[in-house]
């Protein structure tokens, strides 16, 4: 039986807590505090360690997947926990003030990782902002010559991290199918 192992991070709120709930088939293991600072405007609890869940493969295959911190003063865990993985879902909020800035900077923050493996990244919240669209995230990205996948996500619907995380594996290993 294989075992792979993805990371999801992202900024504050982007949505790895709930992306993980929505496609664990086990109850996720999550770390979230009462936010205290600039977080708690947006939403009542943040991660402060990580999230962990487990998505099962065809063939009794099983993904574990790991959320980060969003809040910076956490990202000792982000190194931590890239150890062994095969690769990176990057969750931005489109409603945030500069997504693009978000996307860039954890492109940055996860360079090594990245390079050895592979990243996807899902746009969040874009039912409350349409703007930029997944066309502008391209363009951004041809700019930095990468080429991920880019989907619209909805955190709290499964089909659309499912979806994400399919992207994902087939970058990585076309071979890899989810069940
Ligand atoms: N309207 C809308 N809400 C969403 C969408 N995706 C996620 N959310 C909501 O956005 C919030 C995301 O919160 P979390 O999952 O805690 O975010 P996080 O990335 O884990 O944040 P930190 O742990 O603080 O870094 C939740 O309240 C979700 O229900 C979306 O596409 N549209
Ligand atoms: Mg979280």
């Amino acid at each position: 039986m294989s075992q792979y192992k993805i990371i999801f991070t992202g900024p504050v709120g982007a949505g790895k807590t709930t992306a993980i709930t929505s496609i664990s088939d086990v109850p996720p293991v999550k770390t979230d505090a009462a936010a205290s600072d600039m977080t708690k405007n947006r939403k009542a609890a943040t991660t402060v360690a990580m999230d962990y869940g487990i998505m099962n493969l065809e063939d009794g295959e099983k993904i574990h997947l790991y959320g980060t911190p969003g809040q910076e003063r956490f990202n000792f865990m982000w190194d931590i926990l890239t150890v062994g993985g095969i690769g990176l879902i990057l969750l931005l909020d489109n409603t945030r003030a500069d997504p693009f800035q978000d996307m860039r900077f954890f492109l940055d923050s996860f360079n090594g990782f990245i390079s050895d493996t592979s990243v996807a990244i899902g746009v969040t919240q874009m039912d409350l902002s349409s703007k930029p669209t997944i066309e502008d995230y391209h363009r951004q990205l041809q700019a930095l010559d990468l080429k991920p996948a880019v989907f619209s996500v909805d955190a709290r619907e499964k089909n659309d991290v499912s979806l994400l995380g399919q992207a994902l594996l087939f970058s990585i290993d076309p071979g890899i199918e989810e069940g």
